[in-house]
């Protein structure tokens, strides 16, 4: 096992959400952005996630001026709570500018749109503190086939990467992939997509990512492989922990709700091969369960952490030696009962 590391744990104020789903309206009130940021706080939180429209509220009426100077009220009043910005990331998905796409938009005003607000999103991030800029390419795909080119959308992804880049010599991205929804299917689905769409750009050394539990179960794929896959290259900047009960929507449960063996694999996988050790946090893109009342309302978030830092117990004191053993052995029979009855305790 690496050295052990002291984790340093964020989430995003999407994640105190109110409850609304395609059926049915909200269940909780709205919060204010104050509330959440107090909430954080309160409950030892290291940073926040940010959507650029999180930092800067209504981002589209507004100027660059406008955006740098609320940017930096933002950043006055992170410092004076002692909070962090982990990232920040364009919400390309929302405005009637890329209901087609944002960067993939066969509509090249909106692929336009999609640019100029991501260099805003980087402006903002460098005044937040941060030099990570988190893609997730919620509307890069199609609802059909024949509606875009799958080769030439990928080489407009690569064109806008390099603008991003170039914008800002610091800034690293960490492209988070998805494999379905909003879209019918995403042009970047999994990790190796992400890691490969890096090397088509003019510095592929800033183009990592992000891996989401639920992401990674949506597209039939393990967790904890390709957390291991991204961190072999080097390449795994952020983390969205959570979980998800098969081939479904996005659920975004509490992490390790549906699958304990899962979340286990991930938090070993972080553990062994020294994630956080340049400076990267555990974020959990959780929601609250729609039937959660307001007093219970900050629980996904604390019960996630929780169970991360009791699995990190588990990774801490599974008998390596003894698994070594079996594994020479070819015995996975008992490797499997072995890492059951660990999980199971005494
Ligand atoms: C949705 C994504 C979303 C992103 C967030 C940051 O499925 O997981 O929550 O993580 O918008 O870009
Ligand atoms: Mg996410």
């Amino acid at each position: 096992m690496a050295k052990k590391q002291n984790y340093k744990f964020c989430f995003g104020p999407w994640n105190i959400s109110e409850g609304a789903d395609p059926y049915g309206p909200t269940t909780r009130p709205a919060q204010t952005f104050d509330w959440k940021l107090a909430q954080l706080k309160k409950l030892g939180f290291d940073a926040m996630m940010f959507h650029d429209d999180d930092a800067v509220p209504d981002i589209d009426a507004k100027s660059e001026a406008q955006i740098r100077k609320e940017a930096k009220e933002l950043r006055k009043r992170l410092d004076g709570e002692g909070i962090a910005a982990e990232m920040v990331a364009p919400r390309l998905w929302f405005s009637p500018m890329t209901i087609d796409g944002g960067y993939t938009s066969n509509d090249p005003k909106a692929r336009r749109y999609a640019i100029d607000r991501s260099l805003r999103c980087i402006d903002i991030a460098k005044i937040l503190g941060t030099d990570l800029i988190v893609l997730w390419l919620a509307r890069e795909g199609t609802y059909l086939r024949e509606a875009k080119s799958g080769k030439r959308s990928v080489e407009l992804l690569a064109q806008a990467l390099d603008k991003m880049l170039a914008h800002d010599k610091r800034i690293r991205i960490a492209i988070e992939p998805k494999p379905n929804e909003p879209m019918d299917h995403a042009y970047i689905p999994t990790i190796g997509h992400a890691l490969a769409l890096a090397q088509l750009v003019r510095d592929p050394k800033r183009v990592g990512a992000l891996i989401e539990t639920a992401h990674c179960i949506l597209a039939g794929l393990d967790p904890a492989d390709e957390i291991e896959f991204a961190m072999a290259f080097g390449k795994l900047w952020s983390l969205h922990l959570n979980d998800q009960n098969g081939l479904k929507f996005d659920q975004d449960k509490p992490f390790g709700s549906t699958n304990l063996r899962s979340a286990f694999n991930q938090v070993r996988a972080l553990e062994r091969n020294g994630y956080g050790s340049r400076g990267e946090y555990i974020c959990f893109d959780v929601h609250p369960f729609r039937s959660t009342k307001v007093e219970h309302w900050m629980d996904h978030l604390t019960n996630s952490r929780r169970t991360f830092l009791r699995l990190l117990e588990k990774a801490r004191t599974f008998d390596e030696a003894a698994a070594g053993k079996l594994i020479a052995d070819r015995d996975y029979q008992a490797l499997d009962q072995m890492s059951i009855e660990h999980l199971l305790g005494k």
